[in-house]
């Protein structure tokens, strides 16, 4: 699959959220069975729930909007006005959900530095947790991010999450784990996605992103953790009609887009292993799907500049803070379109060595 524009093939890295529906997701889409899934009324939403629900081992699920209405349903389901939440520093709920926990549910965020695996060490989750007191928020829960989109898409271990699964419950808190590309972390672990999820209250998955879907995440937890995040979806206005027609093609992400992930993530090994090579390029670890790599120091070249020069060649990429960028490959980028992408960055980094 290919995206193409004016009649040319665009190399689209600029995140896996650019995936379009697949033709099989499209033709499901068109003769999906529908009915109010604010009624519970639609089949084909139901059946994506129960799917979810049974991948990730948990009791129920909840098919919303985005990523990042999952995480905002999940952390108004889990606290109250004033409790606290413990996550990292560079964790996608606290840099880029335009702080929806904070501004709607009176959450307050409790940062610790995330580690470059993407950890936070439990010593400092440990000291983080309030005493009670009256001066403080009380901490309710804690978030993970696996895989973790800025500490280079890494994967977080099952053993990492079940020791704060652990600590977490001795102390009381809630887990909670934002895995928007929780099928890459189990893919590059090789481990059951249900283990890596098993340690945590409550997991929010995206559908949209590697997995090819046009929208919507899955929230899954406990049945009656889904009871009451369903009214808070509802509150936040995600209350959705015939949903059948993107959760059917959410279930083809579920069936036949899982097993793919591997590719995305030797393509993304591909691309890194070509821009180490480039001269003025400095390329990132590579975890999974998402490659980060900079300018040398000697570089003279803007980072809009060099966005420029590659779209005019038909790669699109991100830059991402000074001097740094980001790929991410997707089941819309083959090896080919990795090979066009180097070439078109070999040539940009020529004109200026
Ligand atoms: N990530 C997007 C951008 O928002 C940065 C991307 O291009 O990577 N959790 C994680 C870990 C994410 O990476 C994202 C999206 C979300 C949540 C939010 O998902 P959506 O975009 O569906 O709201």
């Amino acid at each position: 699959m290919a995206f193409i524009k004016d009649g040319k093939r665009i190399v689209d890295l600029r995140s896996d959220t650019v995936t379009q529906p697949t033709p099989e997701m499209r033709e499901a889409m068109f003769s999906a069975e529908v009915g109010d899934d604010v009624f519970g009324d639609d089949p084909t939403v139901n059946r994506l729930e129960a799917m979810a629900a049974e991948r990730m081992g948990k009791e129920a699920a909840l098919f919303v909007a985005s990523g990042t209405m999952g995480n905002l349903v999940a952390l108004l389901t889990h606290c109250q006005r004033g409790h606290e939440v413990i996550l990292g520093d560079l964790a996608h709920t606290f840099i880029n959900e335009a702080g929806g926990a904070a501004a709607l549910g009176g959450i307050h965020p409790r940062p610790l530095k995330n580690q470059p695996d993407g950890t936070l060490l439990l010593s400092d989750i440990e000291v983080a947790i309030r005493a009670e007191n009256v001066h403080y928020p009380r901490t309710r829960l804690i978030c993970l991010e696996n895989t973790h989109n800025s500490c280079f898409g890494t994967p977080l271990s099952v053993e990492y999450t079940q020791a704060v699964g652990e600590l977490a419950r001795s102390r009381g808190l809630k887990l909670h784990i934002d895995g928007a590309r929780i099928f890459n972390a189990a893919t590059a672990l090789c481990v059951d996605v249900r283990e890596l999820v098993a340690p945590a209250d409550s997991i929010q998955f995206c559908l949209s992103k590697g997995l090819g879907a046009p929208v919507g995440s899955v929230l899954c937890g406990t049945r009656e953790f889904i009871y009451e995040a369903r009214r808070n979806r509802k509150i936040v206005g995600g209350g959705m009609r015939q949903a059948g027609v993107l959760a059917a093609a959410g279930i083809i992400s579920l069936t036949k887009m899982v097993d793919r992930l591997a590719d995305d993530h030797i393509n993304a090994r591909q691309l890194m292993h070509g821009i180490a090579a480039i001269p003025g390029l400095v390329a990132e670890p590579v975890h999974t799907n998402i490659a980060y790599f900079r300018f040398a120091p000697d570089v003279k070249m803007s980072e809009s500049e060099f966005v420029k020069q590659l779209e005019q060649r038909s790669v699109r990429l991100l830059s991402l803070g000074p001097r740094r960028f980001r790929a991410v490959t997707h089941c819309w980028v083959d090896t080919n379109d990795i090979e066009v992408a180097l070439g078109a960055m070999r040539e940009v980094m020529h004109q200026v060595a």
